[in-house]
């Protein structure tokens, strides 16, 4: 497959479901290519600046927001709230990006409106999960969204 897919997860806004994200990253390459193995990269943390690797915040904006535009589908695991997937999200979807959002729902928790909200039937879907359902919900976002334009588009 040629597709791209440029999977988005928190960072800075925490790092308690990386472990979840590498699983998801390897679920997705059954899809197309993940532009943002970093994301998943359980030496990138919420505090630390990479010993020699690093990079400004500045550089970071810039590569993904440039990989944002490359891609054609935004997978944004969206449960632990982060400022920069919001932001990745906001900007897929005014790029005419095709975006799924995964929310795992938890008791005294609500998803933002802003997300929630967004839906748009075949652009822009949210879906509550559990990690078992992942390879439906894939296999059916990928399908709807892409099976038929998928020769066109790409
Ligand atoms: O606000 P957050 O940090 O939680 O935002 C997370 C999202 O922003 C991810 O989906 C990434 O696409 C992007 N992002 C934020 N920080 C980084 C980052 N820092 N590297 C790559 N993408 C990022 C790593 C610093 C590194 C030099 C250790």
């Amino acid at each position: 497959s040629n597709l791209k897919i440029y999977f988005s997860g928190s960072i800075r806004g925490g790092r308690s479901d990386v472990d979840l994200y590498g699983r998801l990253v390897e679920q997705l390459g059954k899809f197309g290519k993940v532009l943002s193995p970093f994301v998943a990269d359980k030496t990138v943390t919420d505090a630390s600046v990479h010993e020699g690797a690093a990079m400004t915040d500045k550089e970071i904006y810039d590569r993904d927001l440039r990989l944002i535009e490359e891609c054609h589908a935004v997978v944004a695991e969206v449960t632990q709230t982060s400022l920069g997937v919001g932001y990745e999200v906001g900007q897929a979807k005014a790029l005419g990006k095709k975006i799924l959002c995964l929310y795992r729902p938890q008791p005294g928790k609500l998803l933002s409106a802003m997300i929630r909200g967004a839906e748009e039937k075949g652009s822009f879907v949210t879906r509550d999960y559990k990690e078992e359902d992942l390879p439906e919900i894939l296999e059916e976002f990928f399908t709807e969204c892409f099976a038929r334009t998928h020769k066109d588009s790409l």
